[in-house]
């Protein structure tokens, strides 16, 4: 692999969904990527056709991000140009299960506190220390509307996505001293992706949640996420919250068909 000359963007989460629409904008707009999930198919395919279609270089990363030794040796067999990360996104993350809280699984529990908050905790102390040192680069943390208010059987996975936005305004304090720039994106419903199929455990009829309306897409996020990245140096977005038109909260969704 030769030197990378052009940007980097670390984007975990990249086999599906968001991670995977981002993947492509970043590819599009000239940026090097490492793609990582615990699918490796899904990341060489990926690999394969961005590569091909933009004159980019991708390094695929296959681990499971709850798994912390896993998770820094991946990173520290990246050969030292790799490890000078721009762009990280902090994207990796699902919803299991949707019950109430006295007949909660523990198992998705901690599957959801491990992957949204430990996982995302783990690669970040791995790469902001590269950038700290290099008094560069920019985090972006993908929360969600279940961060910053609640709904029945929420629960577990909303507590995830407060802890991430309280990560993302401590991480602000933390680096902003560093010339780091730390971004958030708090999107509503989205389609073009897996999470529903995931939090109904393969279900697809109970999965089929955007038929009546129409929410975001997969590559609406992704947009904003480049958008936010391609601001002045001296510009830190701080918070994007954003939702389908059809959709002003959590509970409150216009499911009069879709426009
Ligand atoms: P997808 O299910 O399509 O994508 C999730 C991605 O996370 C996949 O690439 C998956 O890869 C990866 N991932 C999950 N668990 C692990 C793990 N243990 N180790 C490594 N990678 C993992 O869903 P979305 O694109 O929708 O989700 C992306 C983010 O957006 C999540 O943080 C989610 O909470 C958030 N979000 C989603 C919304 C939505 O409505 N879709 C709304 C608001 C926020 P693999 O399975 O290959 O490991
Ligand atoms: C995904 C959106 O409303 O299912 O974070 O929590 S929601």
């Amino acid at each position: 692999m030769d030197t990378p000359i052009k940007k980097i963007a670390f984007i975990t989460g990249s086999t599906s969904g968001i991670g995977k629409a981002t993947a492509k904008i970043f590819a599009k707009n000239g940026y090097n990527l490492i793609l990582t999930g615990r699918r490796k198919e899904r990341l060489e395919e990926i690999k394969q056709q961005l590569e091909g279609k933009y004159g980019i270089q991708i390094i695929t990363l296959c681990f499971d991000i709850r798994d912390n030794a896993a998770t820094k040796k991946a990173f520290k067999a990246l050969k030292p140009e790799w490890k000078k990360v721009d762009v990280l996104v902090n994207n990796a993350g699902l919803a299991k299960g949707f019950d109430p809280i006295h007949e909660g699984n523990i198992a998705d529990w901690e599957l959801m506190i491990d992957t949204n908050i430990k996982g995302l905790l783990y690669i970040t102390r791995l790469v902001s220390p590269e950038m700290v040192k290099l008094q560069k680069g920019h985090i972006i943390n993908i929360c969600s509307t279940a961060g910053h208010e609640v709904y029945p059987n929420g629960n577990v996975y909303s507590a995830t996505k407060y802890a991430v936005d309280a990560l993302t305004k401590s991480m602000r304090l933390d680096l902003y001293k560093h010339g780091i720039r730390v971004s958030q994106v708090s999107p509503g419903h989205v389609e073009e992706t897996e999470f529903a199929l995931v939090r109904f455990d393969g279900d697809e009829t109970r999965a089929k949640i955007y038929d009546d309306f129409t929410p975001l897409s997969a590559k609406d996020v992704a947009e904003t996420i480049f958008f936010i990245t391609t601001r002045p140096k001296h510009v830190n977005i701080q918070h994007i919250l954003m939702m389908g038109t059809q959709q002003a909260g959590s509970n409150f969704i216009d499911r009069s068909g879709r426009k």
